[in-house]
């Protein structure tokens, strides 16, 4: 693609809390993941922004579907996490599985796991309905800069067993690995 992606440029555009408001006039990709894997984080990495999304040290803060739009192009989508006991589990089920299984402007979804905690039950019911739906899935194991020796350890293990999926390894403490995802992102909105 000839276009130059400026992801600075970013424009908070609205909370989607009910399926018929999915934007589809622009393509996206979207986080997903456990309550607190650092999904808003994330985003702020990416756009260069610490104060665009709302992070917190308390589960369950993203509740609806946040739309970021990136240089006037495509959507970053912040997704509502799972796993978190106080959330009405059925109302958020089913918004971020329309979103996910019935979007036809969705291009990815970037599964965040903590990798101190690595997969859990809930991770892979959603790999493999994302596999069966063929929707396009990289895994990013967030936090690493919380890992000690065992943790490394057992990130390696379950690295080498996901060796079918992209993943990515990123922290908010050293910055070097989100200019790949940058890439990658720039990739499934231009070639799907
Ligand atoms: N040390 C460290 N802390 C992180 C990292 N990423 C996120 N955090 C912290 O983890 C907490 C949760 O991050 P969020 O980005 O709010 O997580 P979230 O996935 O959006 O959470 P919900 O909106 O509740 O689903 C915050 O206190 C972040 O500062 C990281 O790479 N390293
Ligand atoms: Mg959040």
């Amino acid at each position: 693609m000839s276009k130059t992606i400026n992801f600075s440029k970013a424009e908070f555009i609205t909370s989607v809390k009910q399926k018929e408001n999915i934007l589809v006039d622009k393509p996206c990709v979207a986080f997903l993941g456990r309550s607190n894997v650092g999904k808003s984080t994330l985003i702020n990495l990416l756009v260069r922004n610490n104060n665009l999304m709302k992070t917190s040290k308390t589960p369950g803060l993203t509740k609806l579907i946040n739309y970021v739009l990136i240089d006037n192009f495509f959507y970053l989508v912040d997704l509502p996490g799972y796993g978190y006991a106080s959330q009405a589990r059925d109302y958020f089920g089913d918004l971020i599985n329309s979103f996910i299984f019935s979007n036809s402007a969705l291009r990815k979804i970037y599964l965040l796991v903590d990798s101190r905690r690595l997969l859990m039950p809930a991770d892979i019911t959603f790999i493999e309905s994302l596999h069966n739906n063929n929707i396009s899935l990289s895994i990013v194991f967030t936090k690493i800069d919380k890992l000690n020796a065992s943790d490394r350890h057992f990130l390696n293990i379950q690295s080498e067993k996901l060796s079918d999926e992209t993943l990515f390894y990123v922290s908010s403490k050293n910055l070097s690995s989100i200019d790949k995802i940058r890439k990658d992102i720039i990739n499934s909105i231009s070639f799907n």
